[in-house]
């Protein structure tokens, strides 16, 4: 064969070995619940070191609401993951897709994350939600007021740029939406409503752990059987929030402290699951600085 075409040849399948390995991007944020579902699967899929590469978007400074993230994710949401030449932008998409290319081969997930997913059962709502004067204070005086401040400046920021053209619906909406918990917090609008759909939404969160759970679990390991699958990933990281919001730890017995709200013993299944993840590898590394 000529020089000229074996070179060529050694170009054209090196470029096709760096494609093909290419990694896969995944946006997250170390306090982002539903950012830990993706990070639990990475690492119980056995994704070889570097195939995923994590790049942070820092939620508590609004870098989510840049004009540039929103050309990667026009919800502003996390996570997110670009591979193949595709986004994909909620849990259930990313995760999907981190489960069918994985090295090992879990269960694949089921109906139960969609339902998981339904806003009555939102495990974000709970950082910000209060319920009477006292919660209000707590809030208005601690990270939620700060955290729902430094999004509105990062939205109102952000939207008077030239970039963010495009998505002046997008701002418009969310300037609303974050604004009026901001004007509850700052004593701007009355809190009636709020605190009923607070009420509500821990009293349903409550339900689904009592009674919901217990009927969908098994008696000992996952969903997904003896290892954790697909389902278990977004379960899983649903609950360390709901223990983490509660001031549960990252041990076995975390989960006591979601007793606080349903006000009776913790079903023993909702005990074994909690106890059967808080045991894995997986989870001590994306639990290492503690629940969130
Ligand atoms: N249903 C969406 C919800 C994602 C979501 O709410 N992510 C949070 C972090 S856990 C977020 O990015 N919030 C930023 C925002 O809503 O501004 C999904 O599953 O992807
Ligand atoms: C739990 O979080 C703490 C930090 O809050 C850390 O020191 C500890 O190693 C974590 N434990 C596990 C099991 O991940």
């Amino acid at each position: 064969m000529s020089k000229v075409w074996r070179t060529s040849i050694d170009g054209f399948s090196k470029l096709l070995r760096r494609r093909r390995h290419q990694p896969a991007v995944l946006y997250v944020f170390g306090l982002s619940v539903w950012s830990a579902v993706p990070e639990l699967a990475v690492e119980e899929l056995e994704y070889p070191q570097g195939a995923v590469e994590k790049k942070v978007i820092n939620l508590v400074e609004g870098e989510n609401f840049t004009p540039e993230f929103l050309q990667i994710n026009p919800k502003a949401t996390l996570p997110a993951l670009q591979a193949d030449g595709q986004a994909f932008t909620d849990t259930e998409s990313v995760t999907h897709w981190l489960v069918k290319n994985a090295p090992k081969k879990v269960a694949t997930g089921t109906p139960f994350i969609a339902r998981l997913h339904e806003d009555k059962y939102d495990p974000n709502f709970p950082l910000l939600l209060v319920r009477n004067e006292d919660e209000l204070k707590a809030a208005a005086d601690g990270f939620p007021k700060l955290f729902v401040q430094n999004r509105q400046n990062a939205l109102e920021k952000h939207s008077k740029t030239e970039k963010a053209v495009p998505y002046k619906q997008f701002y418009d909406d969310k300037i609303a939406g974050n604004g009026g918990i901001l004007a509850i917090y700052n004593g701007e609008a009355s809190p009636d409503e709020f605190y009923k759909q607070s009420e509500a939404h821990w009293k349903t969160i409550s339900g689904f752990i009592l009674n919901d759970l217990p009927t969908i679990l098994p008696e000992s390991g996952f969903l997904g059987g003896t290892s954790p699958g697909e389902d278990d990933f977004h379960l899983g990281a649903w609950l360390a929030r709901l223990v983490h919001v509660l001031g549960g730890k990252n041990d076995t017995e975390g989960y006591k402290a979601l007793e606080k709200e349903t006000k009776q013993p913790i079903p023993p299944k909702v005990v074994a699951y909690w106890a059967a993840w808080t045991e894995r590898p997986s989870w001590k590394r994306v639990y290492a600085d503690g629940l969130h």
